[in-house]
């Protein structure tokens, strides 16, 4: 038996049929045993889903095909193993019948787990670490002695790997939050700082943690940025960031490309200098060395003029697959286009305004989907 005999799943999902978990074939062959039918609208921002994973085995085991599949550059059998993978997050129970196959090894383990040491180096995408096993690179060490020249977020990464592979906890979350908050306050009066991201969604812990700024008045955020990274850089709290300049301006026309426009807010990646304090979790840092005074922690900064707020709190509070299904079912259902800056409306040719998510999804014609149960 294969993990791939959810592949009838997928083609469901890919055709859009209402997805049947169970297949009636299957159930025959039990029919002593009481199993439920499940059937599950065929969009994620049609679903509830929260942190309350029931087929983690198997999610997991999908996305480990769908990352396998995104390394092979088959990205469009990466999305259906992703999608697959979200429907399954969102059933109510346990599937008995398919976690039955869920031990099975998956492919290629050993090359799974040397993609995994070498995309967990923040700034190396599957398409790099690929490259890297492909020249034989298979371990940190390796890449260390007689590794190609890294770029600055890769020697970053490569620096403080263990740090930005330890999750982030809620608890270390809100002490960067209250850093970015005095910066905030200090450099433009009146910004308003929120925490974006998993966290948002209520997640315990996440590999990085987001944040969107903007000010109540139009246009007052213009330059926030890089006043913002030099107040940072000047209390010793960024060990590494890069700063993305805002071009995101609305078209007479219609936005130029639909789907993502996730690169034209100003933004900025960075990796943070956390003091550490007792009690905060903090177990572990440091290794043998024992406990160090402080971590590094990845940390995402998006500044949004208050008109886009909406769009781009909508956008940037995830999940990943809950955005992309947004702008699918925008764009298939709804001849719309979102982005996280606006939404606009093929049909009456212009954008929709929002101040708010609820008047998002009314716009999508979608029922409103709390961050808590966006977690598809
Ligand atoms: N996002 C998106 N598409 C991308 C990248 C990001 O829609 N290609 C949105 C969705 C989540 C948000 O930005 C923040 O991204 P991450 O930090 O990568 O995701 P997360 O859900 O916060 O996950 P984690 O808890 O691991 O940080
Ligand atoms: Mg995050």
């Amino acid at each position: 038996a294969h993990l791939l005999d959810v592949s009838w799943f997928t083609e469901s999902m890919k055709a859009g049929r209402p997805v049947e978990v169970l297949d009636r074939h299957k159930l025959q062959e039990q029919q002593t045993e009481e199993v439920e039918v499940f059937s599950t609208p065929s969009y994620a921002c049609q679903r509830r889903t929260t942190l309350d994973n029931h087929n983690a085995v198997l999610t997991d085991a999908l996305s480990l095909l769908a990352e396998n599949a995104e390394l092979s550059g088959e990205d469009g059998r990466g999305v259906a193993f992703r999608r697959a993978a979200a429907a399954l997050k969102a059933l109510p129970l346990p599937v008995t019948r398919l976690t039955q196959l869920g031990g099975v090894p998956c492919l290629g383990g050993h090359s799974l787990r040397v993609i995994k040491v070498l995309t967990g180096i923040f700034g190396v995408g599957v398409k790099t670490a690929g490259r890297w096993i492909g020249e034989g690179i298979l371990t940190l060490r390796q890449l260390r002695d007689s590794g190609p020249t890294l770029n600055r977020a890769q020697r970053a990464g490569l620096r403080h790997y263990d740090d930005l592979n330890r999750p982030v906890g809620r608890a270390e979350a809100a002490a960067v939050a209250a850093v970015v908050e005095a910066a905030a306050g200090s450099v433009l009066p009146g910004a308003r700082v929120t925490l974006i991201g998993g966290f948002r969604r209520g997640k315990q812990t996440g590999h990085d943690v987001d944040f969107l700024i903007t000010h109540p008045e139009e246009g007052r955020e213009a330059g926030l940025m890089p006043k913002l990274v030099s107040w940072l850089d000047s209390q010793g709290f960024l060990l590494y960031q890069k700063t993305n300049s805002n071009s995101y301006l609305e078209a007479a026309e219609g936005p130029a490309r639909p789907a993502s426009n996730m690169d034209r807010f100003e933004r900025c990646f960075s990796v943070f200098k956390l003091p550490e304090e007792a009690g905060r979790g903090g177990a572990g840092a440091g290794g043998e060395g024992g406990p160090r005074p402080w971590r590094a922690v990845r940390v995402d900064l998006v500044v949004s003029p208050v008109s886009q707020f909406a769009f781009a709190l909508l956008g940037w509070t995830g999940s990943k697959l809950f955005e992309r299904e947004l702008r699918r079912w925008a764009g298939h259902e709804m001849n719309m286009c979102l982005s996280s800056h606006a939404l606009y409306d093929h049909r009456q040719s212009r954008y929709l305004r929002a101040s708010s998510e609820e008047e998002i999804f009314a716009h999508l014609g979608l029922e409103y989907i709390p961050p808590s149960e966006r977690n598809a």
